[in-house]
């Protein structure tokens, strides 16, 4: 069945909001969010298995569903409703195969001949980025604009689209304009972790 994105798609990292990965959740669902990616870099698997599992106890009653960033091995061990892998990750049809049909599997992509071939795979959305420059992640590959985002729209046809990198209150209408179903953001939402709820709540208007 096709995923049906939400516009928004937050993505929590602790380094930019100082919170943990619940808290962050906390705040997000209080500001009306449905659909949230667990991102992590830097603490030990163990560690975020952990922050994962809190996370779970606050998303799971209010019906949040919570997607996983690269691990596929949490994922199954705390059954998340899905991961959302990069091109280094291990390959989606593998993920598929492990989580089963019922995961949320994302993919994500930086150019047009990625998602070609991405729309191809059994996933439930790709995403593609960055649209603009972003500080938020190690080396990222060319911006691709929003004339990259109307390109990918053109080539995967109704397929889910995420939008990441860059993004802000202040462009995201336009990168929804171009044809993405949602947009992912992290520092424009988390940044102020003081003002997630204010933010959210000018996105969501
Ligand atoms: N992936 P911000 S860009 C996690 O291009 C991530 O695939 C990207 O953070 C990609 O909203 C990015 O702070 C960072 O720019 C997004």
């Amino acid at each position: 069945m096709k995923l049906n994105l939400p516009k928004i798609y937050p993505i929590t990292d602790v380094r930019i909001s100082k919170l943990s990965h619940a808290a962050q959740v906390a705040r997000l669902v209080d500001g009306g969010v449905t659909f949230i990616q667990l991102r992590e870099k830097n603490a030990s698997p163990k560690d975020f298995y952990e922050s994962v599992k809190a996370v779970l106890e606050l998303s799971r009653p209010r019906n949040v569903k919570i997607i996983i960033n690269d691990r596929v091995d949490i994922a199954l061990a705390l059954k998340v409703d899905g991961v959302h892998l990069g091109q280094g990750d291990l390959p989606p049809e593998h993920a598929r195969k492990i989580l089963g049909e019922r995961a949320i599997i994302g993919f994500s992509t930086h150019n047009l001949e990625q998602a070609a071939a991405a729309a191809r795979l059994p996933i439930d959305y790709l995403a593609i980025g960055p649209v603009f420059a972003t500080q938020t992640k190690e080396n990222p590959a060319a911006a691709v604009g929003i004339e990259g985002v109307k390109k990918v729209r053109e080539i995967v046809g109704d397929f889910p689209l995420v939008a990441i990198g860059g993004i802000t209150s202040k462009n995201f209408r336009e990168v929804l304009a171009a044809g993405a179903d949602s947009a992912a953001i992290i520092s424009d939402l988390l940044a102020d972790a003081d003002k997630i709820s204010l933010k959210l709540q000018n996105l969501l208007r």
